[in-house]
């Protein structure tokens, strides 16, 4: 079926995602306090206000105002507004804090990006964490989605794995999101192979959205033990889990929220992006969606976001 998304339809969807991605991250990054326990949140004890966010928030906050403004990934745009709107005490990875240094002062995203880890590219996780919103713009169509992804990663991230990951988690929210449009649930199995179908088979981020397939139903610490936690900070290592998760608790935001605390690893980053995706289908507030209580106690988003001039 086909039809027709509206600028509003399409920027709501991406705010939504963006809610969910912010609130994740922010209540993520509360778990390397030190004292912070996991059973906590399960047990419904929330960390005192406010949740400040992080670098996976100050991203996604750019790439959802490139979509505001223009509709589409303008690359060199983009990574000027990543260079420029980039507080290094957000907790950036150091491959990202070096080329947003470098396309700062003027060199060339592509020499930029191509120069990180000796010329390999970053594979880090950073251009999967920032993406779910740009994913569901795109609920109409998962082709478009990564293909901007890929736009939208490409400046930062020049390996293709870290290029991978954002295509993978792209599209994972563009299916989220025209799930909440046409009233079902996609089965997670099927969610699992629609990404795995839109990358490239020999690449370890799609073997790992495979093996996440065979796990369903299993527990999630089985899950986080096969799959990795993000604590190599690297795309192969956090975007098969948090897709495993989205798919499992694609209903649910708090409890897909939780299941990223308790499985430890880059916590911040698996909970923005399961965050994202979760809430590109079920909203904010509400049965299931990010909880306004979540939501109030984060940090509040930049005014450029917010309300763009
Ligand atoms: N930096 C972090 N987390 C560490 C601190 C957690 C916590 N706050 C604490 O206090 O303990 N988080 C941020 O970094 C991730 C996004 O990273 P991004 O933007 O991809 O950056 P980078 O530096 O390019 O890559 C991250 C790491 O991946 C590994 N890596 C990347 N490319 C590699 C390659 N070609 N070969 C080998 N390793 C590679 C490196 O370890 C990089 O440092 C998010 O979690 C964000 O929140
Ligand atoms: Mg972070």
């Amino acid at each position: 079926m086909t039809f027709t998304l509206f600028p509003d339809t399409r920027l709501t969807l991406a705010r939504d995602a963006l809610a969910g991605l912010s609130v994740g991250d922010a209540l993520g990054s509360q778990f390397f306090v030190p004292g912070r326990r996991p059973d906590d949140l399960a047990a419904g004890r929330l960390p005192a206000p406010p949740w400040e966010w992080t670098d996976d928030t100050e991203m996604a906050c750019s790439v959802v105002a490139e979509l505001a403004a223009g509709a589409r990934i303008d690359r060199d745009r983009l990574a000027l507004a990543f260079a420029q709107r980039c507080e290094p005490y957000r907790g950036y990875g150091p491959g990202a804090v070096r080329v947003l240094r470098l396309i700062r002062t003027g060199t060339p995203w592509p020499v930029a990006a191509a120069s990180a880890f000796d010329g390999q590219g970053s594979c880090g996780n950073g251009a999967a964490m920032r993406v779910a919103p740009l994913g569901a713009w795109h609920a109409d169509s998962t082709r478009r989605a990564a293909e901007q992804a890929r736009a939208s990663a490409e400046v930062t991230h020049a390996h293709p794995e870290g290029v991978a990951g954002a295509v993978a988690v792209a599209v994972a929210a563009s299916l989220a999101a025209r799930a909440r449009l046409d009233g079902g649930r996609p089965e997670p199995a099927r969610l699992l192979s629609a990404v795995a179908g839109a990358l490239d088979p020999a690449g370890e981020v799609h073997q790992g959205v495979r093996r996440a397939a065979t796990l369903l139903g299993r527990p999630a610490a089985e899950a986080a033990d096969a799959l990795g936690n993000g604590s190599r900070v690297t795309a192969q290592d956090t975007v098969p889990f948090t897709l495993w998760v989205a798919a499992t608790l694609l209903h649910d935001y708090p409890a897909a929220i939780r299941v990223c605390v308790e499985a430890g690893g880059d916590v911040d980053t698996t909970a923005a992006i399961v965050g994202g995706i979760v809430a590109a289908y079920t909203g904010v507030g509400g049965r299931g969606g990010v909880p306004q209580d979540w939501l109030t106690a984060r940090e509040p988003l930049p005014g450029w976001v917010t309300t763009p001039a």
